[in-house]
């Protein structure tokens, strides 16, 4: 039997990489995008021979490289079951007052517009074989917000609302739509926020246990391999020492 596909943006590191690994694992075909080609060379050689791979490089920003890559997939790699809708990042985190204007637009162009972009490219195909999965990866920050996270807050508040908009809408087409809202989980995500600061982005993790990748990917892999009646809507998924967007219980 074929395999099934699943398109994971952002699986250059972080939660989008472990996700592939993951689904993988779990006999899917794996298409891997990111802005990194280096990258996405080494999850192929990760995954191996035995998994068909086919890495796509580019910028979700760019709407005409995403419709244009993703409008002409090979014929072989077209019909996509599971779509996770993972790159993004926050950038910078200060106060409303002082926030830097290029931080704003990379949030809103990357972790809104882009997640529209790729979905736009897939959702048709999906419509038309009354079937598939897209996971958006939203945050805990898309339910609650935080002082200095103002704009990524809402960037994925945005992701909240739209995911809810996806599953109305693609109701009738029998199209699973999910939303999965990390709380803190170590990946490139502080490095990425406080500009390469390792010092600062090191202190965001330290004194509690934090989530890693693979806690986010299993919650992927869990969802996917429901039966196709069973539709996991929404998951907000913490580390234990964290109990808010604000509230973490750290030893320091
Ligand atoms: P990472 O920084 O490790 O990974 C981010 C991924 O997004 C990379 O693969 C990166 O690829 C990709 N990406 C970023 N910008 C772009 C772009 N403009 N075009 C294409 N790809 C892009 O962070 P995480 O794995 O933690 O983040 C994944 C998702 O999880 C994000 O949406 C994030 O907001 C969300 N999240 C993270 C949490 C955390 O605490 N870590 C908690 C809650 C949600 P490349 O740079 O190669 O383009
Ligand atoms: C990432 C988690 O708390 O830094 O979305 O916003 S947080």
């Amino acid at each position: 039997m074929k395999n099934k596909i699943a398109l994971i943006t952002g699986a250059t590191s972080g939660i989008g990489k472990a996700s592939a690994l993951t689904l993988a694992r779990n006999g899917y075909s794996i298409i891997a995008t990111g802005r990194r080609a280096d990258r996405l060379e080494e999850l192929g050689q990760e995954l191996g021979a035995e998994t068909a791979f086919l890495p796509l490089v580019f910028d979700v920003r760019d709407r005409e490289k995403v419709l244009e890559i993703l409008g002409d997939l090979p014929e072989d790699w077209k019909a996509i079951d599971v779509l996770i809708n993972n790159a993004g990042n926050a950038h910078g985190m200060d106060p409303i007052q002082s926030g830097d204007l290029d931080d704003w637009d990379a949030m809103i162009d990357i972790n809104v517009k882009g997640l529209l972009y790729v979905s736009k490219a897939i959702i048709p195909g999906m419509c038309d074989r009354k079937s598939g999965t897209i996971i958006n990866i939203g945050s805990i920050a898309g339910k609650e917000v935080y002082p200095n996270g103002n704009v990524y807050c809402g960037s994925k508040h945005a992701v909240d609302a739209i995911t809810d908009g996806m599953r109305l809408d693609l109701n009738p087409f029998g199209i699973r739509v999910v939303g999965i809202h990390p709380g803190l989980v170590e990946t490139e995500f502080s490095l990425v926020r406080f500009k390469g600061d390792e010092s600062r982005s090191e202190k965001v993790y330290q004194g509690f246990e934090p989530l890693v990748a693979q806690d986010i990917a299993d919650v992927v892999e869990f969802v996917v391999t429901r039966p196709a009646h069973v539709t996991i809507a929404d998951v907000v998924v913490l580390p234990t020492a964290q109990a808010s967007a604000t509230v973490v219980k750290k030893d320091l």
